[in-house]
């Protein structure tokens, strides 16, 4: 099923199903395909609703390789995002459906002592670590990026934060046994290439990353099996840093003596060197740039879309999510009056220092009129969002205080 932002727009007006399909569009679709104005107008007129199977409808911006967003208003503000509305992103196009019966995962390379083999029913046998953790893409807002840049013209949903559940990596890496010598620890997947043109991928992560107790190769997700779109039945969780080394249907883990030469890490996912205050991934910096790690701390109001029709004359209560690298939330403030003024958010339940944190905020009673709100976000070691985008050339880490107007009317 698939449909049209077009589509979508006409039925909402019309508070009517989509007679082609039947499907009844609820409001809060409708309003989350209102995507950002910024985004490139093409995009904005072509983006649909599709649902890959076992999702719900999600906003695909490619379908080979599938890369499909969340609506904002299904991020939701409890700080979960549930596995049938996460969003699902890939490089490649043939991405096969893993038995669990068959699958293994091999442990071994240069770096390491000896090898092993492990099928699914020996990770389920080690000890089992949760850890709620947000799986954001590098490139999540790219669409933002005035001027644009090339890539998946992402909007705000290419994150998502669950309850992930499976053996820690360093004790999978304790059965080989590290040489001294080994530097970065190589993750594949099952997936792969269509044509021999693009690179296989795979990617690397310092050993001191892969050695983290909160680094785990999870097989749960929300308390039920990996969705096969997130990675079935095995991926790796990075906590802390973007999703693109949070490798899915992992089957080889290699550890290795020198840098890691494939295209994902010497060519993409890199970031320009002293422009962020993000970890340094030393063995693969150049004098320009090195591949980028943590995510930088960030927040979204996911109650509201920009444009939102709200009640002349009463207070609206705005609810969303801050995130950052691990450190934690320590404030969000919120405005009404475009800046001007600025105050505290309430936050929300805490799920652990690498979760969503989601908050709330009263506004006064708005008047008749054009508002513009906005929210900025500040983590534990005083780092905030920033007012003016970080430009580099492949559009990451777009964590601009958001702002959006709401009409009291
Ligand atoms: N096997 C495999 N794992 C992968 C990728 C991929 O293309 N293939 N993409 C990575 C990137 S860039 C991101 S942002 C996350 C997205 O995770 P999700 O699809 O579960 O939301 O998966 C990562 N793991
Ligand atoms: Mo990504």
């Amino acid at each position: 099923m698939t449909i049209t932002r077009r589509g979508v727009l006409k039925a909402a007006g019309a508070g009517a199903a989509l007679a082609s399909s039947g499907y009844a569009i609820p409001k809060a679709l409708a309003d989350a395909l209102n995507l950002p104005a910024a985004l490139p107008d093409g995009l904005r007129a072509e983006a649909v609703l599709d649902a890959l199977p076992g999702k719900k409808p999600l906003i695909k911006l490619s379908y080979r390789p599938p890369n499909y967003e969340t609506p904002i208003a299904l991020l939701g503000s409890d700080g979960i995002t549930p596995n049938d509305a996460f969003f699902v992103r890939y490089h490649l196009s043939d991405i096969p459906e893993v038995d669990a019966k068959t699958w293994k995962l091999k442990v071994g390379g240069e770096g390491a002592n000896s090898t092993a083999e492990l099928d699914l029913a020996d990770l389920k046998r080690m000890p089992a670590t949760e850890i709620t953790a947000v799986n954001q893409c590098s490139g999540n807002r790219r669409g933002l990026f005035a001027p644009h840049v090339a890539g998946v013209e992402w909007g705000y949903g290419a994150m998502g934060c669950a309850r992930w559940r499976g053996a820690r990596l360093k004790d999978v890496l304790n059965k080989v046994g590290l040489k001294k010598e080994a530097i970065e620890i190589v993750l594949d997947g099952a997936d792969g290439p269509i044509v021999q043109k693009t690179p296989d991928f795979v990617k690397s992560v310092p050993v001191h990353k892969a050695l983290d107790e909160n680094t785990l190769i999870a097989y749960e997700m929300n308390g039920a099996p990996l969705p096969h779109f997130n990675g079935f039945p095995a991926r790796i969780i990075l906590p802390g840093w973007t999703g693109t080394y949070w490798v899915k249907h992992i089957t080889s883990i290699n550890a290795v003596t020198k840098p890691f030469g494939g295209f994902w890490m010497k060519v993409a996912y890199r970031i320009p060197v002293n422009k962020f205050p993000t970890e340094l991934f030393t063995t693969q910096t150049t004098d320009v740039n090195t591949p980028i790690t943590e995510m930088v701390v960030n927040s979204l109001i996911t109650s509201h879309v920009d444009g939102a029709q709200v009640k002349a004359g009463s207070a609206v209560m705005l609810l969303g999510l801050a995130w950052d690298a691990g450190d934690g939330i320590a404030k969000v403030e919120a405005s009404s009056d475009g800046g001007a003024s600025w105050k505290p958010a309430t936050l929300g339940r805490d799920l652990g220092r690498f979760a969503f944190r989601p908050f709330s905020f009263t506004t006064p009673p708005l008047p008749a009129g054009a508002h513009k709100v906005s929210v900025r976000a500040e983590n534990k070691k005083g780092q905030k969002q920033v007012t003016g985008l970080i430009l580099n050339p492949a559009g990451y880490h777009h964590n601009v205080v958001q702002t959006l107007m709401l009409n009291a009317a």
